[in-house]
């Protein structure tokens, strides 16, 4: 068997993701997920003009290989666009091996390790009232683990709270630009402890609780804050501090018992290889499109399963249906699986995407059709052209730019 065309597909069905689909020589294809939220068309570009030529006529069912070939291969190595475009023909690669072994991807992982995987969705608002609500909202339609957010009085809404400012690009200064957030920690730091007392008051403790910090914090701010939260037992704090600090970690460990989580913005097992080793973390938050693929994912995996750090494969909306789709199988099969984030996607998406996985009252289910279970309707996708769009920046209230 051979590959024979890499057809590399940007679309905007509501939003935008970058998508490869592999043909075979025997007409085996398989699909994956390049998508990084703002940067589709440079993900796009390097699959098109630097990867798609190379693999034209290998064996596609050499998946360890092919994905060597592009890690050790290229001499610039790792970032965000290299590793989401490996990652997307990982993903392809592994549903055309599984297609045509007959087998539900998570079969060639493993096998079942769980009957079912848990899930956490997201509650917010803009009054801690309003988020209270959400919560116990979510927790009626069975869902055991959520996730809140809330609006800091005074500052207009931010990431997580109002309405989704994650594609909210502004017209301004002649040109398409990236809407601008407003952030202040000494109003955010004693305001995430009220919110997740009344949180708790009003769902009880059968409901696991998260919050997401979103790196805004310095690491003896986190620390504080995971002390602060410690009587209301979260499920984990999520990017207390950028994450690309690794040391940082130390600080806020020594400090608190509260369960951290990091990773949506990893792309190598060397950006979470010492908060693994020395157990400074306890939930590893990178997802198949932006770590590698099944491949690269399985390996951070396994290495956590070592340290006690359980996965939690990032999952919001700019991860498309397929890389969920790879999440699940491999969220059903590894030994240490903790939670799977799921923020679901629209009709419209769902429509382009058709997925064999399933959701059903706070658990997903990766179904048992032959490859990863996702599949890709090219001539929709035509109809749903690239729109531009960024994630926002975000701006102290004196105008410094600060971390988000
Ligand atoms: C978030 C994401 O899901 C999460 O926890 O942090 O919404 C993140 O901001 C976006 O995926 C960025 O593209
Ligand atoms: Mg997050």
């Amino acid at each position: 068997m051979k590959i024979k065309e890499i057809k590399v597909i940007v679309c905007s069905p509501g939003r935008n993701f970058t998508t490869v689909k592999i043909i075979t020589d025997e007409g085996v294809y398989g699909i994956g997920d390049g998508t990084v939220n703002g940067r589709e068309l440079s993900v796009a570009s390097y699959l098109e003009d630097h990867v798609a030529p190379a693999l034209i006529g290998m064996d596609p069912l050499r998946t360890e290989d092919i994905w060597q070939y592009l890690y050790k291969g290229a001499y610039w190595r790792r970032g965000p666009i290299t590793m989401a475009a490996i990652s997307a023909i990982d993903m392809a690669l592994w549903d055309i091996k599984a297609k045509v072994a007959g087998l539900p991807l998570y079969q060639l992982l493993g096998g079942r390790s769980r009957d079912k995987v848990m899930v956490y969705r997201h509650a917010s608002g803009l009054e801690i009232s309003e988020v209270v609500e959400r919560v116990l909202a979510i927790k009626e339609t069975g869902v055991e683990a959520i996730r809140a957010q809330v609006a800091i009085p005074g500052l207009p809404p931010i990431y997580g709270t109002g309405d989704s400012t994650d594609t909210a690009a502004l017209k301004g200064r002649g040109a398409i630009v990236p809407h601008e957030e407003v952030w202040a920690t000494h109003k955010y730091l004693p305001l995430v402890p009220k919110l997740f007392e009344k949180v708790r008051d009003a769902v009880g403790w059968d409901v696991h609780l998260l919050h997401d910090v979103h790196h805004r914090l310095t690491p003896i701010e986190a620390a504080r804050l995971g002390k602060d939260l410690e009587p209301y037992r979260l499920f984990w704090l999520e990017d207390a501090i950028p994450a690309e600090l690794q040391e940082g970690f130390r600080i806020i460990r020594q400090h608190t018992t509260q369960p951290l989580a990091v990773g949506e913005v990893f792309n190598s097992i060397y950006d979470t290889h010492t908060l693994i080793t020395e157990q400074l973390i306890d939930y590893a938050r990178v997802t198949s499109t932006h770590a590698g693929g099944v491949t690269g994912i399985k390996k951070i995996f396994d290495l956590a399963a070592i340290y006690h750090v359980k996965s939690a494969c990032h999952g919001p909306q700019d991860v498309s249906p397929i890389a969920m789709g790879c999440n699940i199988h491999l969220d059903v099969a590894i030994p240490n699986f903790g939670i799977q984030e799921f923020a679901s996607y629209t009709e419209q998406m769902f429509d382009v995407f058709k997925c064999a996985w399933s959701y059903d009252r706070g658990y997903l289910q990766p179904g048992e059709v032959p490859g990863h279970g996702v599949d890709f309707d090219e001539s929709l996708a035509a109809k749903y052209p690239y729109k531009q769009a960024y994630l926002p920046i975000a701006r102290l209230e004196d105008g410094a730019m600060t971390s988000w």
